[in-house]
């Protein structure tokens, strides 16, 4: 039997503090918010809470421009607040894992202060300085550098001009950083998730980036050979894994801007735990929403990672139009937002779900003047930014939907008094105890965990595959249309995905087969050939 590894086995839940709960009416979540849903957090069945920052921060980027990095923004509460939380959380056996934004920091921050003070600051080259730019393009458009009238020169930011990139060929940076996690560590943080990790390092000479043919908006114009993806990286890498591994149990979650195969790179034993990839979230419309997709795409993601290492799954967060809207055909319709929690749950990897997945919230819709995105401000109305998955967290049909007493700092999704916790929880055939039975099923089959993935089929309706571990053989079946589909389940290959050694030892589920999970079907025996309801998840074991 292999011991339940609470990274890899469990469901980590992401939670954007400020749109969680507001326990003091300033219209902004904060920690004692998130300390007082602990119960139901832990009731949901979620192993580890990885939260977006919580720092200090002057808000360009919501969080992610860092002004002190071992404080607590006084409008999320204080350190002391902190402490409750990692105390009460561990006390129900949640671990916490903080967002660690090493790349850049607040143009406010202190480091930076200095830095550009002067040409012979000793903080200076903290930071990339250049008399003149060089070609690099920042991720929310436009170039890379800002002149600062102060030493006359410019220097690099590859988002807002108010996150200056750190230069992490600099050892005091690195060392900088590696206390930073040490910090958090000391005061029991179980792990961390690394943003954009693969660009600490830049090629110190500061060449230009060649230009990409495919690219038409932002990053993708250009190849970033020189800005991503540096030699100094593996190595640091290894440095703060080293650091990690002091501290028993501990985690490190990496993100990139690559796909799965950068992902995979940097995911090892003296590596990153796990490094995300988001290649089932670029179905920013719903045509790639069908079985052909997961599948090839479920594929290449298990050849990538191979046996040994271990995938993330990510259908939402805080950067994206969430699934149950970008796969809604309409807002009454929870069919796909099923089929994408029954995805995020049951193919193999870690799942990474978003606050409000589990009640498939909707992404607020926003006119012009409402955006509070940087990138949506710049690319509106071609790209409106990210503030549609960042909509408060809908409690209950109470005002504002429980969220906050005050004026929440950002909108509410006006279908708050239709789709709501409270709501759902009254309801057994709700979304809520949807996604509920589920992480209730994936506790007791080790196979949903850590099972190996074995594709079935994928016909233009269905998709099948299983979860193998040692003593059982889980098979997911999922029909993605909105009608009943006839499905043999013992004549499952056949579809492009046939094994080497033949189905008969694929142990297909045959005459015997019983249903542990379905929103169409009663438990119990399945016959070869069943019709499977419209959006239907069924599991067999
Ligand atoms: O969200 C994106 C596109 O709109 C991505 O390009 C995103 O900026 C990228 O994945 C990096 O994201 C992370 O770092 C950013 C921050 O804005 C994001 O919220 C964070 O997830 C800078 O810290
Ligand atoms: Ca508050």
């Amino acid at each position: 039997m292999e011991e339940y590894v609470w990274w890899r086995d469990g469901v980590i839940y992401q939670i954007y503090p400020r749109s969680f709960l507001d326990t003091n009416g300033d219209g902004f979540g904060d920690l004692p918010g998130i300390t007082s849903r602990l119960d139901y957090l832990a009731d949901l069945g979620v192993a580890a809470l990885w939260l977006s920052p919580i720092y200090p921060s002057p808000d360009a980027d919501f969080g992610y421009d860092v002004a002190d990095h071992t404080a607590i923004d006084p409008r999320y509460g204080t350190l002391a607040d902190f402490e409750i939380l990692v105390e009460e959380a561990h006390r129900r056996g949640l671990r916490i894992i903080l967002d660690a934004v090493l790349n850049h920091t607040s143009d406010q921050h202190p480091w930076f202060l200095e830095s550009r003070s002067s040409k012979d600051n000793p903080k200076r080259d903290w930071y990339s300085w250049r008399a003149a730019p060089n070609n690099w393009i920042s991720a929310f458009g436009g170039r890379a550098w800002e002149y600062d009238p102060v030493t006359s020169e410019y220097y690099y930011h590859l988002f807002t001009r108010e996150q200056p990139d750190l230069n992490f060929n600099n050892p005091e940076v690195r060392q900088a950083q590696l206390d930073v996690l040490r910090f958090w560590l000391e005061r029991g943080v179980d792990g961390f998730r690394l943003d954009v990790f693969n660009t600490y390092f830049e090629n110190p000479d500061l060449p230009d980036n060649p230009s990409s043919l495919l690219g038409r908006l932002g990053l993708p114009l250009q190849q970033h050979i020189q800005d991503a993806d540096q030699p100094g990286l593996l190595p640091f890498l290894r440095e703060m894994r080293a650091l990690v591994d002091r501290y028993p149990g501990r985690y490190l979650v990496g993100e990139t801007f690559g796909g799965p195969e950068a992902a995979a790179r940097y995911v090892g034993d003296d590596l990153l735990h796990a490094a995300f990839s988001f290649d089932f979230t670029d179905s920013r419309w719903s045509w790639p929403f069908n079985p052909r997709y997961f599948m090839e795409r479920g594929i290449r993601r298990e050849t990538l990672f191979g046996a040994a290492q271990w995938p993330t799954n990510v259908l939402s967060n805080h950067d994206l139009p969430r699934a149950a809207s970008r796969y809604a055909r309409d807002d009454e319709d929870d069919g796909p937002a099923r089929l994408a929690m029954a995805l995020l749950l049951t193919l193999r990897g870690t799942p990474f779900m978003y606050q409000g997945e589990e009640i498939a919230m909707r992404d607020v819709a926003l006119r012009r003047g409402e955006i509070l995105d940087p990138p949506g401000r710049r690319y509106w109305p071609f790209y409106k930014g990210r503030d549609g998955c960042r909509a408060p967290f809908q409690w209950s049909a109470a005002p504002n939907a429980g969220f906050s007493a005050g004026m929440p700092w950002l909108k509410v999704h006006p279908d708050y008094r239709s789709r709501n916790l409270a709501g759902q929880k009254a309801n057994p055939a709700s979304f809520f105890y949807f996604t509920h039975r589920l992480i209730a099923l994936r506790w007791i089959h080790p196979a949903l965990q850590h099972g190996e993935f074995v594709p079935l089929a994928a016909t233009r309706e269905v998709l099948a595959y299983q979860r193998k571990a040692e003593n059982e053989t889980m098979t997911i079946l999922l029909n993605f249309a909105k009608k009943p589909v006839d499905f043999d389940t013992s004549t499952a290959l056949g579809h492009g995905f046939a094994s080497q050694d033949g189905g008969s030892e694929r142990g297909l589920p045959g005459a015997g087969a019983r249903v542990l999970f379905s929103t169409g079907r009663p438990e119990g025996v399945v016959p070869g050939r069943i019709r499977l309801e419209p959006y239907e998840v069924c599991v067999l074991g």
